[in-house]
């Protein structure tokens, strides 16, 4: 049985000293050999950022997509391979900015897959501008005198687009992050975790200091019961968002595998697709 370190590659990392995202790694190895799984039986998908150079960095299969498309991808190897667990992953740039198309729909769709959101509030490959999740007032280069544009709600967006599967972590916290990854992982059907990942260099606002003062875990909410999507989405207005922990979790609604008409029991990769020559033909001659 694998353990975590089979997770790991002789890749190391080029995170800057102190960033965030190497607990996020951490977290998919210990979760992914906690679920049972071999590297074999993983892919990570991400798209591009510093966050998204994990696929990078984990012993799996891998595909470092193009901005904003972790999703599309992701969704793609999983229809086609049902056999491996798939994990896509990325910014808060990458998912909630030039992604946030393909975010709401997968959300929606809820195809079995888990998706861990590496939430730095900035963007910090292109060297530190606004995103989504920058918050009014923050300065950065792309806006010297503080933002105008207020910060987007995605766990109440996730909410409120159907998701099945939504959770909130800090990177320091690996044994939440880690259990909430495996969960994820044994849901079946989408799941989003946004995890708090300070950006060392060019977030000096949301600092590692300034999210343990400000977040508030969802353990120490008496009768908190995150089968309920109103308290769920009452809990996190209240909050301005900044919980963590497990917000909602729907095991009721079928994932979108179960649904569609014809989905192979077999994986599509173990499937014979050579075609007979008069099969071939008949193919050719419908387009000719
Ligand atoms: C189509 C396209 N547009 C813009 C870029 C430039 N770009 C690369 S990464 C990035 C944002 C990075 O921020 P985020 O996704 O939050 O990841 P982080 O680097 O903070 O981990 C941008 C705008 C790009 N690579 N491709
Ligand atoms: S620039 Fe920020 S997000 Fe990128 S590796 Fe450095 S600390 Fe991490």
């Amino acid at each position: 049985m694998a353990t975590f370190k089979d997770f790991r590659n002789n890749v190391k990392p080029n995170w800057c000293p102190g960033c965030g995202d190497f607990s996020v790694q951490a977290a998919i190895q210990r979760a992914a050999a906690n679920v049972g799984l071999e590297p074999e039986n993983l892919a990570v998908i991400s798209g591009i950022g510093c966050s998204g150079r994990i696929s990078g960095y984990i012993n799996s299969y891998g595909f470092h997509g193009i901005h904003g498309r972790s999703l599309p991808i992701a969704q793609g190897v999983k229809m086609a391979n049902r056999d491996l667990t798939v994990i896509a992953s990325g910014g808060d740039g990458d998912g909630f900015a030039i992604g946030m198309g393909h975010t709401v729909h997968a959300i929606r769709r809820n195809i079995d897959i888990t998706y861990i959101v590496m939430d730095n509030q900035i963007y910090g490959l292109t060297k530190g501008q606004t995103s989504p999740r920058s918050d009014v007032g923050f300065k950065t280069k792309s806006t010297p005198e503080g933002s105008i544009e207020s910060a987007l709600s995605v766990m109440e967006l996730a909410l409120t687009a159907g998701a099945t599967f939504v959770a909130q972590s800090f990177s320091t916290d690996l044994k939440e992050l880690t259990s909430l990854i495996e969960q994820g992982l044994n849901h079946k059907g989408f799941s989003l975790i946004n995890v708090f990942s300070p950006c060392v260099t060019y977030n000096k606002v949301n600092t590692y200091d300034w999210f343990k003062e400000n977040l508030t875990s969802l353990s120490t909410i008496e009768d908190y019961d995150a089968s309920d999507r109103s308290q769920a989405m009452q809990t996190l207005m209240s909050h301005n968002g900044l919980v963590t922990g497990l917000i909602y979790q729907n095991k009721q609604q079928p994932s979108y595998q179960e649904l569609v008409h014809g989905y192979r029991q077999d994986s599509l990769t173990n499937a014979d697709l050579t075609l007979e020559e008069e099969q071939f033909t008949k193919l050719v001659s419908e387009f000719m």
